[in-house]
């Protein structure tokens, strides 16, 4: 039950913050191999996600080790027609050692596609399938993949070990700097 309501949690406000971007891309068939290198943004480990798309499918393999345990959020974001890009240390305003959600949103852009569907543990390896990407049926309407990143969520900010508690400051509001579902844990950059 605790992780249902951590989910609905977490996922309003990436839907909020999502909102408002669905602007229709061409309808032009594309296919090409992307692939994304996953660098440390708040917890100091690697991964990697190829993708590969055909028309109005796409395939994503999603390969991350040494996460901490707990909830695993991941998502394509950006900008369409802009380049995203992973944030810097700098883009640390409130200076507390870790660029949190909100702090990194300028950076890397809106969330447009969710591939996580409730990941949780220390490693992730999963495949996945999607579909209609230009054909502007209000999944996504993503174009080309190069202009977007890929954010891997969830950090262990109680030293518990784990990555369930999405309110550390205890105050109710789950604000980004004591959120440890939305704290972006890994970004790269499609290419
Ligand atoms: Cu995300």
């Amino acid at each position: 039950m605790r992780n249902r309501v951590v989910a609905a949690t977490c996922c309003g406000l990436l839907f909020v913050l999502g909102a408002g971007t669905s602007a229709s891309a061409g309808a032009a068939s594309r296919a090409g191999d992307f692939s994304a290198d996953l660098l440390p943004l708040n917890k100091d480990t690697t991964g990697t996600v190829d993708l590969h798309q055909t028309g109005s499918n796409l395939e994503v393999h999603v390969s991350v080790d040494g996460l901490d345990d707990g909830t695993h959020l991941a998502h394509i974001h950006g900008m369409r027609q802009a380049e995203a890009e992973c944030p810097a240390l700098s883009a640390d305003a409130n200076m507390d050692g870790r660029v949190d959600f909100a702090e990194g949103l300028p950076d890397y852009g809106p969330v447009q596609l969710t591939l996580s569907r409730g990941e949780a543990g220390t490693m992730l390896d999963y495949v996945r399938a999607f579909r209609h990407l230009d054909s502007g049926d209000g999944i996504a309407s993503l174009g080309s993949l190069d202009q977007y990143a890929i954010v891997i969520h969830g950090v262990d900010l109680e030293g518990d070990g784990v990555v369930d508690n999405p309110d550390v400051d205890g105050n109710g509001a789950g604000e980004p700097p004591g959120n440890e579902i939305s704290m972006p844990a890994l970004c790269g950059v499609i290419e």
